[in-house]
Order: structure tokens, then sequence, then C-alpha cells
């Protein structure tokens, strides 16, 4: 490089000031270099740390070379990790990264202590959340909140003046009837066993292997870990569990890392996670839960990235890659998946302030609205590419189930207002009642799965949540149609009942039957596991409360001690291979939804109608209740500081 002589400087002066420039243009990148490196320390909720890095863009690929016929393989074979039909094949493998993250510890809770907090309006700033805006740039992600904005943010005091009536009621719903309530107790001691053991032998873990004393974590989580942990919280609280429910809040503070980098199932952490979460924070008020559940809504965000905005089922939550299925016809999505977002997407941006998760879900809904359904019903796959049906296989059970339960609560969630899930619901119940539901010889009704017009008679122990979703629904269908509503659920309940009652062990099988002779019973040796699935006693907790029909709670009660003697292992509850045979075979899994679904179902079958009463809260299909959004309320000012009358 050659320098000239600059006028007025001299040769060794022009040396001096340049070697000063050098070594000052040196550190000013240095120190450029510096703070852009910071960015990438910033949380990723930081404006800042925004605008310089915009996340990748997805790339969708799909998963596996399965088919259709692998998923429904998986479906009936009784396996360690095999939680359902809708979250079925684990995805790939899973990193492994528990960082312990460790916060400033609360002091533990009681049920005395929080609703006292919450009567009195303390910690009002606490229970303030800040508003937040959709990202500027049109990224998936949600930003983060700004603090400050008073007008519009959410107030769990205000919330809490909006219910009609305690969420736990007046006795935390504890029953007259001296009967009923030891066998509510019963249910209670369950429950302790059941998170002792957990405790015990796989604490952190997503579930307990019952026989062989340790923990089990599988893939369907992408890495997340104390699936058992998150679905319990609200069971604990509810039955008043205190000190479980601080360990269990202890771990969400210290233990609960969202930072994880696997593949996970949309569903499965939408319905588990998101929905615990928010059941949660909706009971206590504490805003651990709220922050939690919208961290990790906004990482599910990029599933979202498709032609048609229908997500994929399969997201790393550290990169936001989502993927289809492996199994799943042509890169398609699942009806059951796709359509079981609606209720914990809705509270999210409730809570956030945040159009978003609703956009996404209502853009969901705008599309199965639209496209023409082959006899008005609702195939099970539908590409995320083209917005088609890939296939016609209807069903009530595993692949579509949750997202007719999805529509009739999205209305009742609405506080009613939300007519375009009514009409949905009802005109495919319509389609349901004309196509699928069955009479069998022995005068049994079922929901048989229709295969392009052709029906294959077969119910599967998934499908037995339908009782339960048609009673609620009855009263809010047509006038002449109400009665014949609930008249249809007592018989789909009374059909599920009796594929109970015909096995040797009380328990029900995973599907059972109406063809070649066969009433309720199965007929493969592959279809005759119990899992611990609620989706029969589910039924009987919500025809109990429309009915009062006391046969409810006598089931339930068989239901009790089939659990007792057939599941209860020495540390733990453990699903069976066969039960048509006393001589049992235990699965070694404790799932996650006994300690959310089937126990809290059982409790609140012996409790009192005013312990979570359903004229305030709907339960996600993981059975976390989630408030009925009050919108009139929520937006009346004079309703600010009206509290409710615990
Ligand atoms: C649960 O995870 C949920 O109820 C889901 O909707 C279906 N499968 C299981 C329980 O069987």
């Amino acid at each position: 490089m050659v320098f000239r002589k600059l006028p007025g400087v001299s040769a060794s002066g022009m040396g001096l000031r340049l070697s000063q420039k050098f070594v000052f243009l040196l550190f000013l990148s240095g120190l450029v270099t510096l703070c852009f490196g910071a960015l990438f320390f910033l949380p990723d909720s930081v404006r800042l740390k925004r605008i310089f890095l915009s996340k990748t863009d997805t790339q969708p690929v799909t998963v596996g070379s399965g088919s259709e016929n692998d998923a429904r393989e998986h479906l009936k074979r009784p396996k360690e990790q095999e939680h359902g039909p809708r979250g079925m094949t684990p995805a790939k493998g899973e990193t492994n990264s528990s960082k312990l993250k460790s916060l400033s510890r609360k002091p533990p809770v009681s049920h005395e202590a929080t609703e006292e907090r919450l009567a009195g309006g303390k910690a009002q700033e606490d229970l303030t959340l800040p508003r937040s805006r959709t990202d500027p740039s049109g990224s998936e992600k949600a930003t983060t909140p700004d603090r400050g904005a008073n007008s519009d943010t959410f107030s769990y005091q205000k919330f809490k003046s909006c219910l009609l009536k305690a969420p736990l009621g007046r006795d935390n719903g504890k029953p007259s009837d001296p009967k009923t309530n030891e066998r509510r107790e019963k249910v209670k001691e369950m429950m302790k066993f059941a998170w002792d053991n957990y405790k015990r032998y796989a604490w952190g873990k997503n579930e307990l292997r019952p026989l062989t004393r340790n923990g089990h974590i599988g893939n369907m989580f992408g890495g997340l870990r104390g699936a058992s942990i998150i679905d319990s919280l609200d069971t604990l609280y509810v039955m008043g569990l205190m000190e479980e429910y601080n360990d269990a809040k202890e771990w969400v503070q210290t233990s609960l890392d969202l930072n994880s980098n696997g593949e996970a199932s949309l569903f499965e952490v939408n319905i588990r996670y998101v929905g615990g979460l928010l059941s949660a924070y909706y009971l206590t008020g504490e805003e651990l839960f709220k922050s939690k559940a919208l961290e990790l809504g906004e990482k599910l965000l990029p599933a979202f990235n498709t032609p048609t905005g229908i997500p994929r089922g399969v997201i790393n939550l550290g990169s936001g890659t989502s993927w289809s299925w492996g199994w799943a016809s042509a890169g398609s999505s699942i009806l059951a998946e796709f359509g079981t977002l609606h209720l914990e997407f809705v509270h999210l941006s409730e809570l956030s302030n945040n159009a978003i998760y609703k956009e996404k879900v209502m853009n969901i809904r705008k599309l199965l609205n639209k496209i023409e359904k082959p006899h008005g019903l609702y195939p099970n796959f539908l590409s995320p590419v083209s917005g088609n049906w890939v296939q016609h296989h209807v069903s009530i059970g595993g692949l579509g189930d949750s997202f007719y339960e999805y529509l009739i609560k999205s209305f009742l969630m609405s506080d009613k207002t939300d007519d375009d899930a009514k009409k949905m619901y009802y005109g495919a119940l319509e389609a349901i009642e004309a196509n699928l539901v069955q009479k069998s010889a022995g005068g049994l009704t079922y929901l048989a799965e229709w295969r392009g017009g052709i029906l294959d008679h077969k119910m599967g122990h998934l499908a037995c949540f339908s009782g339960g979703m048609i009673g609620i629904g009855a009263d809010d269908g047509a006038p002449e149609k109400r009665q014949h509503y609930l008249d249809l659920a007592a018989e789909i309940t009374h059909t599920c009942h009796e594929s109970y009652t015909r096995s040797a062990t009380k328990l029900g099988p995973e599907a059972f039957r109406f063809d070649a002779g066969a009433e309720a019973t199965a007929t493969r040796l592959s279809d005759r596991y119990y899992i611990l699935r609620p989706e029969v006693i589910e039924s009987y907790m919500y025809m109990w409360r429309l009915t009062h029909d006391p046969k409810y709670r006598e089931w339930g009660w068989e239901a009790v001690e089939a659990l007792e003697q057939h599941c209860r292992a020495e540390s733990g509850f453990s699903g069976i291979r066969d039960v048509y045979t006393t001589t049992v075979s235990h699965d070694n899994m404790q799932q996650s939804f006994f300690l959310s679904e089937t126990l809290k179902y059982l409790y609140l079958l012996f409790s009192d109608d005013d312990l979570l009463p359903l004229e305030d809260w709907v339960f996600n299909t993981e059975a976390h209740p989630l408030p009925i959004v009050r919108k009139n309320c929520l937006q009346d000012e004079a309703t600010q500081d009206k509290t409710v009358s615990e």
C-alpha cells in the first residue's frame, strides 16, 4: 500500500495518525463484533435480537416411509410408549438436553393461601399479563409481551370474577353421602400411590415403568421431560394433594427445560404440556405456569408454515422444522391432530393478547368448513400442501376423535358465541348418525368406521369418549333433537360399559367388534390390551353430571375395583396385555394420561357437581380444565373489582 503525504502533516506525524486510526478502527470493529455476538446470548424474547437474527425458514419434509396401515398396526400394539392414535408413531431420535435452570424459589402454596391471595387482590402486578404483539416482520414467531400496556392486559383477578362459581366448589366438591365420599377417597389414594411411585422411581422422566421401577422418556415430546408432572398438576391441586402439587410446581420452576431440540408430536405437546400448564395457571394464578405455556406455545408456531396453514404432525422444538408422520398417507396431516389445537390456542391468545394463535386455528377451521366433505363426513387425512383429503377413512375413534370433541367444546368455551363451531359440530353429528351409528344384533348402539363407503363394524376404546361428547352437546342441539342426543349418548356409554363387563378383568379392550357374532368384544388378539385409558370413565363422568343416574357411579366403581385388582402393581399402575384373562400380563407402563384423565374423571364422578362446574369449565382432550371465555365480562370495566365468593 502506498501512503501519500497529506498537506500540513509530517511523514512521521501521518504515520502516527494512521496507526492511531488503525488501532481505533480495530477497536471499533472488535466492539461491533462483540455486540453482535452478544445478541446470541440474549433471550429469544428480546426485540433487538429478533431484528438482527431472524429465524431460519422451516423446510417441510416427510419423515420415514411407512403407510397408513403401519399407523393402524401401531395403534393395535400394546407397546410401551404407545399412547393413542393421535400422537402415535414416535418421531426420530431425540436429544437429551436437560439443562437444569436454577430459578428463584417461591414458597409452597396451599389451596387456602392461593385463594386468599386472589380474593384479596394482592400482588396484582404479578397477576397481570403484559401485552404482546405479532412480529411486524411477519415471521411465525409470537413476539414478547411489552411490559406496561394496561388497557388490554389479562388480569387474573378479573378472570376469576367472571367465573359463575368457585372452581373448587363449596367444600372442594366433597359429597355428603358417606359411601360416595369413601369412594372418592379411594381414588385420591390411587392418585397418591401412582404419584409417589412416579416420584420415587421416575422423577423428571415422562412416565413411570412400575415393574422395572424406572423412568421412561420415549420420543413423543421432542426431548421435553416430566410429562407425568405436567399432566398431574391440576389433578393434584383439585384433589387437595398440596404437598405433591408443590413438588410438581417446584420441578416446573427449577427443571422444566423448554429449550429442547428434539422432534415432538405437535398434538401431544399441545394437549399435555400446553393444556396442563394452562390449566395449572387458571386454577392457581401462578404466573410461572402462564409464562411456560406461552413460551412453549411460541415454539409450536412454525409447524403452521405450510402452503395451507394446516400444520404438520411433527415439529423440532429447537429449529422449528416440521414434518409429516412417515406413516400418514402421502405426507398428510391427521384430522385429530390438527383439529385438536383450538381450545389451547384460543387461550394462548387470551393470555398473551396476541391474536396469532387464534388466527392459526381459525384458519384450520375455515379450510375445513369450506372443503367438500364426502356425505358430510370428515376423513382422517388431509394434505397440508393442497388442502385436499388424501383418502376417505372416517373414524370417531383414533385419527378423528378429538376433532369432533373440539368443535363442540370450542362452542361451549366461547360462551356459546362461536356459531361456526356449533354449525360444524351439529352438521358432523348428523353425518355421523346417518352413516356410522349402527345397532348390533344384540341391540347395542355403536359407531362403526367408514372406509370410502364401506363400514368396518369396529369401535375403538378411544371412540368411547363420544358418549360424553354427545351428552354435553345435547342441550344446544335443535330443540326436537335434544332428548334424542341425550339418549344416543346414554346408549353409546352403555355399549362401552358392555365392552368392560364382557371381559374377565372387567376392563375394556383397545377395540371391540360387532361382526361374525361378536357383540362388543375384541376378536383379534392384537386388540385385547388395556393401557389405562380414560375414555369410558370420561363418559360415565359426563353422563353422571347430566343425568344423575346412579348407575354411572356404580360403573365407575366397577372400574376402580378392576384397576385395583388387575392394574395395581407393587410400584405403580400398569396397563395389561389381555383383558380377557385374569392371569394378567402387565405392560410395565403408567401412562401420564392415567394421572391427568382416568383418575381425575373418577374423582369428579364421586364429587359434587360444583367441583370444576361445567358452567365454567371445559376439559381439553387430556382432561385439563380450561375456563369458558366470557368476553363480555372480561371486557366490562364494572367487573374489574368484583371477586367470586369462595
Ligand atoms: C389421551 O392422551 C387423550 O385423551 C387423547 O385425546 C387420546 N388418547 C389418550 C388417552 O387414551
